[in-house]
């Protein structure tokens, strides 16, 4: 079997050996038409198990479950918010108690280490946990009104959108699909959940669990299937918000036909972050952050920091200093302890990777670290690499690659590198080092992105809402900020006779 592996628990294994069906309306069934697709151990490149392939006959069947499951009486729409506080606790707690078997599931299907795959499902757990205290919170507010003569009432309340279409990626499948699943259900959403082709089965086993967890039947549904059955969900008029991860380009499709009928859109799209070095950083902090910025999750990060502008008078040293990080970085298995890079998640994104490094080569950049080759022979692992000699026109400083490269460019001024950190479509991530908060700060607050972060890279909580500015998306999760997608605002004015 592709995925053995000597350490496989025997929950993993069986859960790979049963069939993996659709969750729909709380059973386990085929796809109409029977079909099934394979999910590839990026490790050996070969097929870890079939999966049942949504099409748009599921997709209706799911949305339809969904909606049932949604509308008054159900016992979803009656259940109190504390039940559902309760509810969401137990999920993560559940969770928390399968933790390394959702661990070894991750690292099968998406390759990346099980030391990340154990941070991803601790997040996972307690996204679950931190929505559970905001299922009683979700309060409205009195408004005074200004009538002569006349006395009202009036409030506002924030109510359930209605079904929720959760179409995710594959860099963090477990974590996307929580990201979509917990701030929906904690507002009283149901849910349609298509995880993305390359990585079912850490959502499939989470839907077992909500299953035990006692998520009642329809409230959330998961379909895998590919780009046909997410465009489906788009397009069903059963549908009343989509939120969606991935690409700019499948978000623009997914924006265009969403709003065929107006359906709500939150969009977490893609990135290009930009990581200024100034030459009074820490620099050994801002050397070790710049490696972590480029190539935690294998670089397959909508934040990762893949423009790392360096101060002239330091540039040799951080280049010198991020080149030999690159280097100690272990590449190989995510099985294997030692490891501390697994593979990339799928052929497709090991030769986009490998061609946007070639195409740097043939257009004249240099490559301190890795190299424009497959880094084992079998297996879609790449090495990280760290590019100088490029310029803002190639296309490995403009396009989004999703993999582990880093550019560097050298800076002289403050005005000047401001300018080129923005000088992208996206605007998602980007981060300054300077021992001078006042330089931090001001740079900080001039860059035109949805998270910025200051003397650190990927420090992240639960708590703390994300999102991106111009083509990195719409709308913003987490935190006290993530119900704010997934609720209507009503506003109830009463007259007082
Ligand atoms: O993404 P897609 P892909 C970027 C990254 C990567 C590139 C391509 O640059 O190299 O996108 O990756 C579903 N209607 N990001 O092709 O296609 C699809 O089945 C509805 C950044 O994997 O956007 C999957 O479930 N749905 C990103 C999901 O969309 C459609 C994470 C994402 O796939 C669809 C991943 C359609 N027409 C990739 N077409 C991030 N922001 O983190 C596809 N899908």
């Amino acid at each position: 079997m592709s995925h053995d592996r000597p350490n496989l628990l025997p929950a993993v294994r069986s859960f790979l050996s049963s069939p993996k069906q659709l969750l729909i309306d709380g059973e386990w069934v085929d796809a109409k038409d029977g079909k099934t697709f394979a999910t590839i151990d990026p490790a050996t490149e070969e097929v870890l198990v079939q999966v049942a392939q949504a099409s748009t006959v599921d997709i209706d069947r799911a949305v339809v479950a969904a909606r049932n499951a949604f509308e008054s009486p159900s016992p979803w729409s009656r259940m109190t918010p504390r039940d559902r506080s309760h509810l969401l606790w137990r999920i993560g707690d559940l969770i928390d108690a399968s933790a390394e078997e959702f661990a070894q599931l991750e690292s099968l299907d998406n390759g990346k280490s099980l030391a990340s795959a154990r941070g991803d499902v601790g997040v996972a757990a307690e996204l679950f946990r931190y929505f559970a205290g905001w299922a009683t919170k979700m309060e409205g507010t009195s408004i005074p009104m200004s009538v002569p003569g006349r006395e009202f009432h009036a409030y506002t309340r924030r109510e359930a959108i209605g079904v929720v279409a959760g179409i995710v990626p594959w860099n963090f499948p477990l974590t996307m699909a929580a990201f979509k699943i917990v701030p929906a259900i904690t507002a009283g959403n149901t849910v349609v959940l298509k995880p993305a082709e390359q990585t079912p089965l850490t959502a499939l086993r989470l839907g077992q669990l909500l299953l035990e967890a006692g998520v009642p039947a329809g409230v959330v549904n998961v379909v895998p299937g590919y780009g046909d059955a997410g465009a489906a969900l788009v397009d069903h008029a059963g549908v009343d918000k989509v939120a969606f991860t991935g690409s700019t380009e499948v978000g623009k499709k997914i924006a265009a036909g969403a709003s065929k009928n107006l359906k709500k859109v939150s969009l977490e799209l893609g990135g290009k972050a930009p990581n200024i070095i100034f030459a009074d950083a820490d620099l050994d902090a801002a050397i070790a952050g710049a490696a972590l910025a480029g190539y935690f999750n294998e670089g397959q990060c909508c934040v990762n920091g893949s423009r790392l502008y360096v101060q002239r008078s330091v540039f040799d040293q951080v280049i010198d200093g991020v080149a030999a990080a690159a280097s100690a970085i272990t590449v190989g298995n995510g099985f294997d302890d030692a490891t501390t890079m697994g593979p990339l998640v799928s052929q497709e994104q090991h030769e986009k990777v490998m061609g946007y490094v070639r195409g740097a080569i043939s257009d004249g950049a240099t490559i301190n670290a890795g190299s424009a080759d497959r880094a084992l022979a079998k297996g879609y692992f790449f090495s990280p690499t760290l590019i100088t000699g490029v310029t803002e026109q190639m296309a490995i400083q403009t396009d989004e690659i999703f993999g582990p490269v880093v550019t560097a460019i050298p800076f002289d001024t403050e005005d000047e590198v401001v300018a080129a950190a923005n000088n992208t479509v996206y605007g998602l991530a980007a981060g300054v080092w300077s021992k001078d908060l006042g330089t931090a700060h001001r740079v900080g607050s001039k860059l035109r992105a949805g998270t910025v972060w200051l003397n650190t890279w990927h420090a992240d909580d639960v708590t703390l809402p994300r999102g991106g500015f111009k083509q990195s998306g719409w709308g913003r999760e987490l935190g006290s900020f993530g119900l704010d997608d997934y609720t209507e605002l009503k506003t109830v004015i009463a007259e007082l006779r």
